[in-house]
């Protein structure tokens, strides 16, 4: 069994049922065994300013699957709900991003394991912190991350997907 972590966003039409729709596929998946979500916030944009916000969200998954078994399962979801890549970093129906993987590492093109840019981002830590507290991301403790990162422009919303 293998402990997984991934980032949804969705920053185009009804984000929240994009996200609603990946979560159901991750749940119903077969070799799923257990499934967390984390609360929807509602976040600026980074890296690529000119598009609008997102809905983030981060999942804790239990799997038999292995990392690029994984990874072709979140290039699916994102097939199924018509990911269109444009821009890089720009707007996208959604984005299923793998952050951690058991403690594996790559650095693989295709799979960079941990998520290169993962820690300094909010819209993932915040999430993230909120399912694990206690989780170590390459030795470093999400805690110490969560409370030096910039939390401007993330709103934790009080409705989630459901
Ligand atoms: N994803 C990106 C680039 N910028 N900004 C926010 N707020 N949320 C995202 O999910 C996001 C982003 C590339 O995947
Ligand atoms: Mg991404
Ligand atoms: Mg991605």
């Amino acid at each position: 069994m293998n402990r997984t972590y991934l980032s949804l966003g969705s920053n185009i039409g009804d984000r929240r049922g994009h996200l609603r729709d990946a979560c159901q596929m991750i749940q119903q998946h077969p070799q799923t065994i257990a499934c967390q979500k984390s609360s929807l916030y509602e976040t600026d944009p980074v890296g690529y300013l000119d598009q609008d916000t997102f809905l983030n969200m981060a999942v804790e998954l239990d799997t038999t699957l292995e990392a690029y078994g994984l990874l072709a399962f979140c290039h699916e979801i994102e097939a199924t709900l018509k990911r269109k890549r444009v821009i890089r970093w720009g707007p996208r129906s959604i984005d299923v991003d793998i952050l951690l993987f058991n403690d594996q590492k790559s650095s693989e093109k295709e799979l960079i394991l941990p998520h290169p840019r993962m820690k300094e981002r909010g819209f993932v830590i915040l999430p993230l912190y909120e399912l694990n507290p206690l989780l170590m991301i390459d030795g470093e403790p999400i805690e110490t991350l969560y409370h030096h990162l910039k939390t401007e422009g993330i709103r934790k919303l009080d409705q989630g997907i459901d």
